[in-house]
């Protein structure tokens, strides 16, 4: 085989491997193969790249930053459907159907709670993808649905033809999503539809390709060119290979209707995405434009809205966290109630301006649901049952410590001011020996709260100065020496965490466990992430202008240096021992990378920098050192010739890394 007939076969096979396991459940290969198919196709296309082609799986995996989204105006306009509520309501719909057209079948589907999309296609080539807008015209988000593994690249026949759908979340993605989120302690998104919502809109595609979107397709634009009935455009969308909802059902009269919408209501609980309805259609399409359309929605079909899962209970009080960074988030304590499956009895109110908003207060009867079938929320209050509840007003002084607390202009949260306030000294002495952390194993929250109020733990490094209490410590009641013993090893055993355990523990705002580890990846010690400048920080990928910003109001604070060497002192790692530093030869060197790299990406070469101890930055000034250009290199180039900086090709920089070796 040739590597022409090689790369087409690794496309066949992996986009098969793709169609069986996103579109219909039943993966054919394993996920190791795949990867290695994978791999073999992408350095194949990396190194002919004359053959790469847009259909290619290669082009799901992101890899592009965009710089915004163009406009696109819609050929066919992507209206909105019109809703009902009730049986009532429903029957109303169908009588003005039969009213126009006598007695017709009409098709159910249910309906996806996500995101329209119009998907278009020219001589079987996936071309563009745009999002409704206000219907008439939408953004162009091609790149980004691109990444969505069940949206066929090329169709099963050469047409062109124009189809719309729904882009969401399912619910182990959204799960997925929100827990590495809290971990980088990043806000959560309240359900699967914003999710997916906030995730097309997203600027890195590769980002998006791991968010785990998934796309059904339901309408064909100028259907009647391609099937007399909607159950046959179905059909159509399925064998051009597209996924297709199953639970469509043809029904002929009102009261299989109204039993087809129970079932479907039952059957939603089950389900691994959220639906919030059914829409019905009548099954022929020639009959479409007969019944016509409104000026927003068309006649011959219609939305039944499912009631959410909400349910009514009183609020008893409202209470106040303190967070490891200070914020304080008042929490409703509820009178308890079983939701979607299980007790709640807690729901956070979120900040001030929600509870103002919605005008929550002690006392009030409220209806509580679960955004994305998680996080307990006060949707509203029942204002009818309110009888003298005085207004919510929010604490001014920290619910721990007393001490001022503070909103920043242009922030929603409070603040305690207090930087040795014990709530938040003691939620980040308990994050810093958590499992994820230092994984300090008996130092858990009670331990914590026992030694802080005796005065043992006041600050991180207190932690390593315990031994020199032990025998206090033994006297202490519930602390037996077996006990003090193990909590004493269990300490000094932490010591060996690496690097970028440690800075998750710091508990750093906006540093997670994600951003721990590729902060320490790319700047390799402590020292030079104390360093760095707020430009250097945001040239790493994923760290963006918050986390930057916030790592550098962190160092500002003399407190947290102090701390940072007393850790250093106990023996703590503040540098990565994970791939030794090669050396000191680029020392006290700053790069420019510029143009394209053939054997190697940007990051790549910034790496092998970073770990022979130079510096990489973004911009050419009399300070830099050597400028690697690659093809195409542009202004970067022609400035560092104008000021006389040395440039490298390519070729020179592997002879200098090579050097090293
Ligand atoms: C919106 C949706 C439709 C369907 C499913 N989910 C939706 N969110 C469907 O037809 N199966 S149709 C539609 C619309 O026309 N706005």
């Amino acid at each position: 085989m040739d590597t022409k007939e090689r790369i087409a076969w690794l496309r066949e096979t992996i986009n098969q491997a793709n169609e069986a396991y996103h579109t219909y459940d039943n993966p054919t290969i394993s996920d190791y193969d795949y990867d290695m198919y994978m791999k073999e196709l992408v350095d194949l296309e990396a190194r002919h790249p004359e053959l790469k082609t847009v259909d290619s799986p290669t082009e799901r995996v992101g890899g592009k930053v965009l710089d915004g989204f163009s406009k696109v105006t819609h050929a066919v306009p992507m209206m909105s459907l019109s809703n009902v509520f009730s049986e009532d309501e429903l029957r109303q719909f169908i009588g003005r159907i039969q009213k126009s057209v006598g007695q017709v079948d009409l098709i159910t589907e249910l309906k996806i709670d996500g995101l329209a999309v119009s998907l278009s296609y020219e001589e079987g080539l996936f071309v563009r993808a745009a999002t409704r807008g206000n219907g008439l015209v939408g953004e162009d988000v091609t790149d980004n649905v691109k990444t969505i593994r069940s949206l066929p690249l090329r169709l099963k026949q050469p047409v062109s033809i124009t189809v719309r759908g729904e882009i969401f979340m399912p619910h182990q993605s959204f799960r997925k999503v929100n827990e590495s989120r809290l971990l980088e302690g990043l806000p959560l998104f309240a359900n699967p539809r914003n999710a997916a919502a906030g995730t097309i809109r997203q600027l890195d595609t590769n980002v998006v390709s791991k968010r785990g979107l998934d796309l059904f397709a339901y309408t064909i634009v100028e259907s009647d060119q391609y099937a007399h009935t909607q159950k046959e455009a179905l059909d159509v969308l399925e064998n051009l290979g597209f996924k297709v909802n199953p639970h469509a059902r043809l029904v002929s009269d009102t009261s299989s209707l109204i039993d087809a919408i129970n079932t479907y209501d039952t059957l939603r609980k089950t389900m691994p995405y959220d639906t919030d309805g059914v829409v019905i259609k009548v099954n022929d399409i020639a009959l479409h434009e007969t019944i016509g359309y409104t000026a927003k929605s068309p006649k011959w079909a219609t939305a039944y809205k499912f009631q959410a899962e909400q349910v009514k209970t009183t609020i008893q009080g409202i209470t106040f966290q303190v967070g490891r960074s200070g914020v304080i988030t008042p929490v409703a304590l509820l009178d308890p109630v079983q939701i979607s499956g299980s007790v709640v009895a807690r729901a956070t109110l979120h900040n001030e301006d929600y509870i103002k908003t919605k005008d929550i207060r002690i006392n009030d009867t409220v209806l509580v649901h679960k955004a994305g079938e998680i996080i307990p929320e006060v949707i509203e209050v029942i204002m009818d049952d309110r009888r003298d509840q005085v207004p919510f007003e929010m604490v001014d002084a920290c619910p721990v410590c007393g001490s001022l607390v503070e909103r920043q202009p242009g922030e929603a949260d409070h603040y305690c001011t207090n930087p040795e306030c014990p709530g938040k000294t003691m939620n980040l002495l308990i994050h810093f020996a958590s499992r994820q952390a230092m994984d300090i194993d008996t130092l858990g929250e009670k331990v914590v709260a026992v030694l802080h109020d005796l005065g043992y733990l006041q600050t991180i490094p207190d932690i390593y100065g315990l031994n020199a209490h032990k025998e206090a410590l033994k006297d202490l009641p519930g602390f037996a020496e077996k006990k003090v013993d193990k909590l004493l090893k269990a300490i000094e055993d932490s010591k060996n965490q690496p690097f970028e355990k440690v800075l998750f523990a710091l508990g750093i705002k906006h540093v997670g466990q994600k951003v721990a580890k590729t902060l320490v990846t790319h700047m390799k010690t402590m020292d030079h992430l104390i360093k760095a400048t707020a430009e250097e920080l945001a040239l790493i990928p994923d760290i963006g202008p918050m986390i930057a910003q916030s790592l550098k109001d962190y160092f500002q604070i003399s407190e947290h240096i102090a701390q940072i060497e007393a850790l250093r002192a106990y023996g703590l790692s503040m540098e990565d021992r994970s791939e030794d530093i090669l050396g000191e030869t680029f020392s006290g060197m700053t790069f420019v990378l510029t143009g394209k790299l053939e054997t190697m990406t940007r990051d790549e070469a910034a790496d092998a920098i970073n770990r022979l101890g130079g510096k990489v930055t973004s911009s050419v000034s009399q300070k830099t050192s050597v400028v690697v250009a690659g093809s195409d290199a542009g202004s970067k180039l022609s400035k560092a010739e104008a000021l006389g900086v040395k440039v490298i090709d390519e070729k020179e920089f592997k002879e200098m890394l090579d050097d090293t070796k």
